[in-house]
């Protein structure tokens, strides 16, 4: 058998013109979902040397919106753009050839770790935002981090390397006549500024696509947007209570917040107690780490009053926990400055009605500009370590 050389790939549609011009976008939406990933992953930290801001409220809306839509969008367009040089692979190379082989030995090494990742990005996040997770969700948020550094070094090192050719073929005609095998009997089809058009629209679509489980108005072109609008109260619910496995313990007459500080107990509140609170009303997103959101109207009491209502301060962090049993969001940290913000609640209602048993009832955590991972539903203890 002969291995194929680069030869042996007809279409002239691929050329360094259509890989530079595809290689913009992508490396636009690369960087928008490197700096969006880092904000996501700050905020999920459970301290945060720098703390992280309870303003804007739709903040984490915005960024990680704009994460999962960026994400998907470059899907398409690392596929054009692989199958446009991957006729290169097959390129021989001069094993004699000395300090050049040492470069290209480089480059294709430097190439094969940006391909990878880049890859491994996109399928992990798809996966992730499609709720399906093979691995313990704290493992995916690791593993995704580490290996968005990777990618944007191999990126910016391929792009550095690449740059003179990048410069050349940007400032030169795309070359309209090159199209895909042209033959006498059948005119040419695709040119390669079509070629270039078409992997942008498919990324502009699949982009739309999935805005719609963040932007209202999108909403009926969200195919990818899994969740958009259904739910109780117009809110998606990410984990019922049934899977939570609190439906008994939700229910329970004998439900209790309580207040715990070192370890030590000092104040319970009833449902009704809470009800006796003064009651707030905010309106503020659920922005999930998956990419969808929606805003809603939130009703009852802030944490800092409860706190307060037990003779606790506001001054450090709070452990806010869940009556669910096993799994990593059973309970989430509340920094300081979260804690103090008069937006952040312990939600007793949701757009005007009690809190359905699958967004969090008896009670539930809304706080501004937070993950909604972190946003914990069943809650039954508030924890202060002094
Ligand atoms: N106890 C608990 N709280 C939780 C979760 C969970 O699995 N367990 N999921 C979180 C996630 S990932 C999101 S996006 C929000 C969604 O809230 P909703 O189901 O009310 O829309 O709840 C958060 N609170
Ligand atoms: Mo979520």
């Amino acid at each position: 058998m002969r291995i194929p050389g680069p030869e042996d790939f007809g279409s002239r549609l691929r050329s360094p013109a259509v890989a530079a011009r595809i290689g913009v976008w992508l490396g636009a939406t690369f960087g928008i979902c490197f700096l969006t990933g880092l904000i996501s992953h700050y905020a999920q930290l459970p301290s945060h040397p720098l703390p992280f801001p309870t303003s804007p409220s739709w903040g984490y809306r915005l960024t990680q919106g704009l994460h999962v839509t960026s994400g998907t969008a470059a899907v398409p367009l690392l596929l054009v753009k692989l199958w446009s040089v991957y006729p290169r692979l097959f390129e021989r190379v001069d094993v004699r050839a000395g300090r050049r082989l040492l470069l290209t030995g480089l480059e294709r090494g430097s190439i094969a770790v940006l391909v990878a990742s880049a890859i491994f990005q996109l399928v992990t996040g798809a996966m992730n935002a499609a709720q399906w997770y093979p691995w313990s969700s704290f493992s995916f948020r690791t593993v995704h981090y580490a290996l968005a550094w990777v990618a944007i070094g191999a990126l910016l090192l391929h792009i550095a390397v690449k740059l003179p050719v990048i410069r050349d073929v940007l400032t030169q005609d795309i070359d309209e006549t090159a199209h895909d095998r042209p033959t006498a009997v059948e005119p040419a089809s695709l040119s390669r500024r079509g070629l270039v058009r078409t992997a942008v629209a498919a990324g502009g679509v699949a982009a739309l696509a999935t805005a719609g489980s963040t932007v209202p108005l999108l909403r009926r072109v969200s195919v990818f947007g899994v969740r958009s609008g259904d739910g109780p109260g117009g809110v998606p619910v990410n984990k019922s209570a049934f899977a939570a496995g609190v439906e008994t313990s939700a229910t329970s007459p004998d439900y209790l917040l309580r207040i715990v500080v070192d370890g030590q107990e000092v104040g319970t509140f009833t449902l009704a107690d809470l009800r006796a609170l003064p009651q707030r009303t905010e309106q503020l997103p659920i922005a999930c780490v998956e990419g969808w959101s929606a805003s809603a109207s939130w009703g009852g009491v802030r944490v800092r009053e409860v706190l307060a209502a037990a003779g606790v301060g506001s001054d450090r962090d709070v452990g806010v926990v869940s009556l669910q049993e096993a799994g990593p969001f059973r309970r989430t940290i509340l920094p300081p400055n979260f804690v103090r913000d008069d937006r952040t609640l312990l939600a007793l209602d949701l757009n005007g009605e009690p809190l359905d048993l699958d967004h969090g009832y008896p009670c539930r955590l809304i706080a501004p500009n937070r993950p909604g991972v972190l946003q914990t539903k069943w809650v039954t203890a508030l924890e202060v370590t002094t």
